[in-house]
């Protein structure tokens, strides 16, 4: 079954009944949240626990109505007509439907009974308000007599999870008002009793609202026997515009727009935004009753998505990876970056989690370049939850800065960090100076963690500092095989394993953090201390081909007793992905040894879907192990298809030059290509997703937990700085491609440093990797091990010409 296709910028949604609901996001933490392609809207501002706006249940069948719609009523040759221009909840007949999914806004068009509607719903950039930017044309051939316009929100509590776990306080601290007179511009200001001058909700437009409804059970009617489907108070011309002090609070505004000739149109905006106090914000609310300002601010989001998606442009003749790369991909990015792992139609905001230190460290990577201001105030949070020892907290809230240890705490037995939270850290502040040439940053200095009894910070130190003792941390905290200690889990948050438990993982972490702490300190000049971490990556190198080789690939961990996990001895679990991907991409495994492993990972762990996390799934629940076993064999962690380790071996190819099995696995995920079995796939064919069920589940294809994934952040930089080969580097903008053998021309923009570098790669052998030749500017340049390194020009372009061969 097809349900769309892409066009431009957008993807555009053709058939309502998606396998489950595909959603764009609009606005940004700071208030926003998403829109499915039903038009049902989850609306937040700062934080999805604390001040939720709209009631969105996920969980209730995707044919509900969730938090917001529009109900027309039309009078067309002496019948009424009534049905949601979003389908949803009306569930009606229609002539089209499209939900054009694009950048910052999704626009619905409907076309019913002869009249169209096109709705494109935003939130301004730094706005507390999104908006329902309603046309209507009359493109029948008969007269509408007459035309009513009805938005409806239906509120959350301010506390999502108390919204959920008490059906008697919170009705009774829901109140609504109207503020202004029926007949005229009114907004209906909602709020809980204790928010009002704190945090008011409203809703309003910009046509005179002859009437409205501010309790569900009165605009359903029927003491709620009237249905979503058909309210029973759209059966009479007005509504009771009642005030209400208690209830489950809606909002619903009726808008008489009159007659509406043969081709004639008309507009209708619609706002619902949140203020500290209505009535003194009317100012504000009287902005975007302008049409202008409505499309002035719409402008500005295609303006600013446009500056972001020009830091890269690629023309590959692979349409499928360039639609990608040029505008999903990246766009995947800045959401992720911007939402963490707060709110979706997956991870559902009630919990206090907050930011991850590990995930938003990968978040910010892929970011860098489009987004720098962001990315550093972002890595400066990240930095200042860093403890004295070197070790991270794991999450924090970015509101309060209060950070915790996770999920670390909940197993008395079991040690209290994660082994690998603090060298993330690493890594992503050496991609933001190669990228930036911010070198200043190193010498910021930033608070650790810990708090006297007065809540002041007792101690700071420089960034570079903090890097330094994150690479002590896990050099002194080693277990009897001389690797890094697991704490409560690594990256793979899913195995908990007793105290003394190690991790092949994060002594690959650790080797590429020495070395990139190499690299730099050699660029700073200070060649002591690069020496001294290169040992560490050379030390750790040894121990792990010492110690963790088990044949064709590497041991997992070593549990608490020194047993292999992840080993030919193991019945399950015997081999796991990334010992393998990151023993590559550390240059901890080189040679045959680098190539034996990977060659392993394809023909033990590859399948049409992706490549599997680990094999084979463990097959009932064994508290030694920990989460990874609560999931069935085949499911995420547990020998599923876990996407975010996907690109971690694409780069490990790159690195052995094997382009044709890294664009294999790159097209295996490629969301854009699953449109062709998007009923397997269900989810979004415009995003990554974080899993994929593997074919040792009987559901082996399907997806979920689509948009806020750290996939989307690697699988942009595996294909741009591995596959393409553009990479930043301390010195300048590095050339490496490693791209499949069937690729014989490819043209980059790539923006660095506020250059604009134009380079085309020709392939006339039908190589992967290995520059023969290269031109700057059309002069000749040096090359250095099949690759080059293009200094960040004078000039505000240049022209980079390389031959593969
Ligand atoms: O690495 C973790 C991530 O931090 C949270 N989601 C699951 C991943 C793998 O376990």
């Amino acid at each position: 079954m097809e349900y769309g296709h892409f066009e431009g910028r957008e993807y555009v949604i053709t058939n309502p009944h998606t396998p489950v609901k595909w959603i764009n996001y609009i606005g940004t933490i700071d208030f926003g949240g998403y829109v499915d392609h039903t038009g049902g809207m989850l609306l937040c501002k700062g934080d999805p626990a604390v001040n939720r706006i709209t009631k969105y249940i996920t969980q209730m069948p995707a044919s509900d109505f969730k938090g917001s719609t529009v109900y027309i009523r039309a009078n067309i040759d002496g019948k009424t007509v009534i049905y949601s221009p979003y389908y949803v909840p009306t569930l009606h007949e229609y002539d089209l439907y499209e939900c054009r999914v694009g950048l910052g806004y999704s626009r619905f068009i409907m076309e019913y009974k002869g009249i169209r509607t096109e709705i494109t719903v935003f939130v301004p950039d730094g706005e507390s308000v999104a908006i329902q930017d309603i046309k209507i044309k009359n493109i029948g051939n008969k007269r509408i007599e007459s035309l009513d316009v009805i938005p409806v929100v239906e509120y959350s509590h301010f506390d999502a999870l108390k919204q959920l776990t008490n059906a008697d306080w919170v009705p009774q601290t829901m109140t609504s008002k109207a503020i202004g007179k029926p007949g005229d511009l009114l907004v209906l200001r909602q709020c809980a009793f204790m928010m009002v001058g704190v945090a008011e909700n409203f809703f309003t437009s910009n046509r005179p609202v002859s009437s409205y409804e501010a309790d569900r059970k009165l605009f359903l009617g029927k003491n709620e026997y009237g249905t979503w489907a058909m309210p029973a108070s759209l059966e009479k011309d007005e509504f009771s515009s009642q005030d209400i002090l208690r209830g489950d609070n809606v909002g619903a505004l009726m808008h008489h727009l009159g007659a509406l000739e043969k081709g004639a149109e008309d507009r209708i905006i619609v706002q619902l935004g949140q203020v500290e106090s209505v009535e003194s914000s009317m100012a504000l609310i009287d902005r975007f009753r302008k049409e202008e300002e409505v499309d002035k601010a719409l402008a500005d989001i295609e303006k600013f998505w446009e500056d972001f998606l020009s830091v890269c442009h690629v023309e590959t003749g692979d349409e499928d990876f360039d639609t990608l790369i040029n505008t999903h991909n990246p766009r995947q990015c800045f959401i992720t970056l911007n939402w963490s792992r707060y709110l979706s139609y997956y991870q559902l905001g009630y919990g206090a989690r907050g930011i991850g230190v590990r995930d938003s460290s990968q978040d910010v990577m892929a970011v860098i370049a489009g987004a720098p201001d962001r990315a550093r105030r972002l890595l400066e949070m990240i930095i200042s939850v860093q403890c004295r020892d070197g070790s991270s907290m794991h999450q924090f809230n970015p509101k309060t800065m209060i950070a915790s240890n996770g999920d670390a705490h909940e197993m008395d037995d079991r040690p209290d960090y994660y082994g690998d939270d603090h060298l993330w850290l690493i890594l992503a502040v050496s991609q933001y100076l190669k990228e930036t040439g911010d070198y200043d940053f190193l010498k910021k200095e930033i608070p650790f963690y810990e708090k006297d009894k007065q809540g002041n910070p007792v101690e700071k130190a420089t960034v570079l500092e903090h890097l330094e003792r994150a690479l002590e941390f896990t050099k002194t905290h080693t277990g009897k095989h001389g690797l890094p200690l697991l704490g409560f889990a690594d990256w793979n948050d899913t195995v908990n394993l007793r105290t003394g438990a190690e991790s092949v993982f994060i002594a690959h972490q650790f080797s590429l953090a020495s070395r990139e702490m190499a690299e730099l300190f050699s660029y700073l000049g200070d060649n002591e201390k690069s020496q001294k971490y290169l040992s560490y990556a050379e030390e750790m190198k040894e121990t792990v081909n010492r110690e963790a080789w088990d044949g064709k690939w590497y041991v997992r961990y070593f549990d608490y007793d020194g047993s292999p996990i992840g080993s030919n001895k193991n019945d399950k679990g015997k081999i796991y992905t990334n010992a393998q991907s990151w023993a590559v991409m550390s240059g901890n495994a080189d040679g045959q040894r680098a190539k034996t492993a990977l060659e392993s990972v394809y023909e033990l762990l590859n399948t049409p879907y992706g490549i599997k996390l680990s094999m084979p799934g463990y097959d009932h629940y064994d508290p030694n192990i920990g989460g990874v076993s609560t999931y069935p064999p085949g499911a995420k962690e547990n020998g599923g298809i876990f996407l975010h380790a996907n690109p971690w071996v694409m780069i490990a190819e790159t690195i052995v030059g094997n382009g044709d099995r890294a664009y294999q696995y790159h097209s295996q995920l490629n969301p854009i290509k699953k449109n062709n079995d998007i009923d397997t796939y269900e989810v979004e064919p415009y995003v990554f997703c974080q899993n994929i069920l593997s074919n040792e589940h009987p559901n082996a294809g399907l997806g979920r937990n689509s948009w806020l994934s750290g996939t989307s952040s690697w699988m942009y930089q595996a294909a741009t700085q591995y596959m393409l080969g553009i990479r930043p580097s301390h010195y300048g903008l590095v050339i490496d491609p490693c791209i499949p053998s069937s690729w014989d021309k490819i043209s980059i923009k790539r923006r660095f440093r506020g250059k604009v570098y134009n380079i085309i790669i020709k392939n006339p052998a039908g190589v992967s990797k290995g520059i023969k030749s290269c031109t700057l500017d059309g002069k000749g340049i040096e090359i250095g091990d099949g690759k080059v390194i293009i200094p960040v020009p004078s000039s505000a372009e240049c022209n980079v010409e390389v031959v593969l061969g």
